[in-house]
């Protein structure tokens, strides 16, 4: 099936707005309140025709509510589909491919499914990317290494050309998209972990501490900065470089790393079984924004 949709979505007017919003984790109420505070309608759901939302992935899991967001979603990639961008995440991917890790809670059948035919369709990729001014972002589950980078991508000097890269492994090199680090292996860190799995501390920012960033990136999946515990994360001798080089933003649940060449902005609001409040998406207005889906058809 190939998604019946331009390759390459444009925003070209001044005025238009990109938010990118971090781990739903199941929590239906709090993405309908941010939805609204962006300019949602208040009855319908419907977006304003200035918006457009990129979602990070995990949009299931641990929150009361993961069926009801999955449908959520599928009304806006149905009735909005130029204005919905939904990345996918770890947590979504254990209902595309074989699991990969125990987890107590199970989406229905036909949240799966409609998980399985935005997959197929081409409406859930890996990565996209968004210009503004001088500034471009890669945006991803969990963000690119720089080994994954390097390695797997042959280091694109663009976001966008990154983003079209990793979307056309889908179907075609899943096990680099999918590599998994110390989240599921323990103490085994993979600097090449793949951009559903990278762990920020210990994995994401310690490559990139040492390699000048070719762009900015936009993150959801997991931060250096423990928002529970509130204190940052510490993996190896990176960690205290890496803790002065990063700004938080505590009402809004974002972390900015800032490093050579632009900066890793982590936008997991951290939600677990009850909602980690406050937390906003990451607004973008930029004077051109393209989101770039991936491959259609790939299968699964
Ligand atoms: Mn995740």
């Amino acid at each position: 099936m190939t998604p019946d949709r331009p390759d390459t979505v444009r925003a070209e007017r001044p005025a238009h707005r990109v938010a990118v919003v971090g781990d739903v984790a199941g929590h239906l109420d709090e993405l309908r309140t941010e939805l609204r505070r962006l300019g949602a309608d208040g009855g319908t759901g419907r977006l304003p025709d200035d918006l457009t939302i990129i979602q990070v992935g995990d949009l299931v899991h641990r929150g009361p509510a993961s069926d009801a967001v999955v449908a959520l979603v599928d009304g806006y990639l149905t009735h909005q589909p130029t204005q919905w961008v939904q990345l996918v995440g770890n947590h979504e991917a254990q209902y595309l491919r074989d699991p990969v890790f125990d987890w107590p809670e199970r989406i229905s059948d036909r949240s799966r499914d409609t998980l399985r035919r935005w997959w197929a369709g081409g409406q859930m990729r890996v990565a996209t990317c968004v210009g503004a001014d001088a500034e471009s972002f890669l945006i991803t589950h969990a963000g690119v290494t720089a080994g994954f980078w390097r390695g797997t991508l042959g280091a694109p000097s663009s976001a966008e050309q990154a983003a079209t890269t990793i979307n056309s492994l889908i179907g075609t090199d899943d096990g680099a998209l999918f590599r998994a680090g110390t989240m599921l292996h323990g103490r085994r860190r993979a600097r090449s972990a793949g951009p559903v799995w990278a762990a920020t501390a210990a994995e994401l920012l310690p490559g990139w501490l040492a390699t000048t960033l070719p762009f900015s990136q936009i993150h959801g999946h997991d931060s250096i900065f423990d928002w529970q515990r509130r204190r940052f994360r510490s993996a190896d001798d990176s960690a205290d470089d890496l803790a002065r080089l990063t700004v938080l933003d505590e009402e809004a649940k974002h972390e900015s790393t800032v490093l050579a060449g632009g900066r890793i902005i982590g936008i997991d609001p951290g939600h677990g079984g009850r909602p980690h409040t406050p937390w906003r998406a990451w607004e973008i207005r930029p004077r051109r924004a393209q989101a770039v889906p991936g491959v259609g058809g790939s299968g699964i």
